[in-house]
């Protein structure tokens, strides 16, 4: 099973330009979506399918022995689109017709349509339930398949995220990884004035994960952190990533609570494209 190995760090850099790139013209041309959701996911996604970490073949999506990620923050769909894209699981122009009537590239993800995607989203909470579901498929077919679950902070306030964070630790599921995508934001306000959560690593550590919290933004910290995730026997792992809503747009990330779901408007787009360099 290939594993696309971008180790060297311009190239993963310019692969996140690009993603960050089709994230912002995917939403403009569609004129709506989540820009903001989606570009803070960039380096973690990019190290994920571009970093040696996850083991797919975008010829043969549905091979057994595939590590998964499902996008439990099913409103970032941009963010995925763009890296499955990137990857080789459809055509990059194919980002054109996001939401678009008749496109597998709908509002949310649909596993029934777009290939790469594997779980449909976009009811927050249950992304984490679907992984353990992945996970333990792989202990009852022997096979060593990883996978691994992005969820939003917001999102953390589901009940069911803690139900599934309790029986994977309960069942020491070791081959599943939580990234929460700790952007501070989610979609009226900070989360720290609606329902503050941290510190979120702690709280996860006590239902029997190992956890660790870093930086999103950072190559290093994110290929570290994963590293370490695969190297964690007996305990499913989470990681806490610090990361800024709208990460690259001054229009976005400035003033990350007005902008939650809004594309950027098309007079704004030329000097988001020069700020993001790609
Ligand atoms: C069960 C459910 N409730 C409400 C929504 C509407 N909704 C979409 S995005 C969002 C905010 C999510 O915030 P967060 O998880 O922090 O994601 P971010 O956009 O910041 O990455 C909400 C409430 C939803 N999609 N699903
Ligand atoms: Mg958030």
């Amino acid at each position: 099973m290939p594993q696309a190995r971008t180790e060297e760090r311009s190239a993963k850099e310019q692969i996140a330009r690009q993603i960050r790139r089709n994230i912002v013209t995917s939403t403009t041309a569609a004129g709506s979506g989540h820009p903001s959701t989606s570009l803070s996911m960039v380096e973690v996604i990019t190290q994920l399918f571009f970093g040696g970490v996850m083991r797919y073949d975008v010829k043969d999506p549905h091979n057994r022995e595939r590590d998964r990620f499902v996008l439990s923050k099913g409103h970032g769909a941009p963010g995925l689109y763009a890296v499955l894209a990137e990857a080789g699981f459809f055509p990059v122009e194919d980002l054109a017709t996001l939401r678009k009537l008749g496109s597998p590239l709908e509002g949310h993800p649909n596993m029934a349509r777009l290939p790469g995607v594997e779980a449909s989203t976009g009811s927050l909470g249950q992304g984490l339930s679907m992984g353990i579901g992945h996970a333990l498929g792989a202990r009852l077919d022997g096979l060593d398949y990883r996978v691994y679950v992005m969820t939003g902070d917001g999102e953390m306030e589901e009940g069911q995220v803690w139900e599934a964070i309790m029986y994977a630790g309960n069942h020491g599921i070791d081959n599943l990884t939580l990234i929460v995508d700790h952007n501070k934001y989610q979609q009226t306000a900070a989360v720290d004035e609606i329902q503050p959560l941290d510190p979120l690593d702690d709280k996860i550590k006590q239902f029997k994960w190992e956890t660790t919290s870093i930086d999103g933004h950072s190559f290093d910290e994110v290929e570290k952190a994963f590293d370490w995730a695969v190297g964690i026997k007996g305990a499913p792992q989470a990681i806490v990533a610090n990361t800024v809503k709208g990460k690259g747009v001054s229009l976005l990330d400035s003033e990350p609570g007005k902008w939650h779901g809004k594309p950027i408007p098309p007079e704004e787009e030329a000097k988001a494209l020069e700020e993001i360099g790609a």
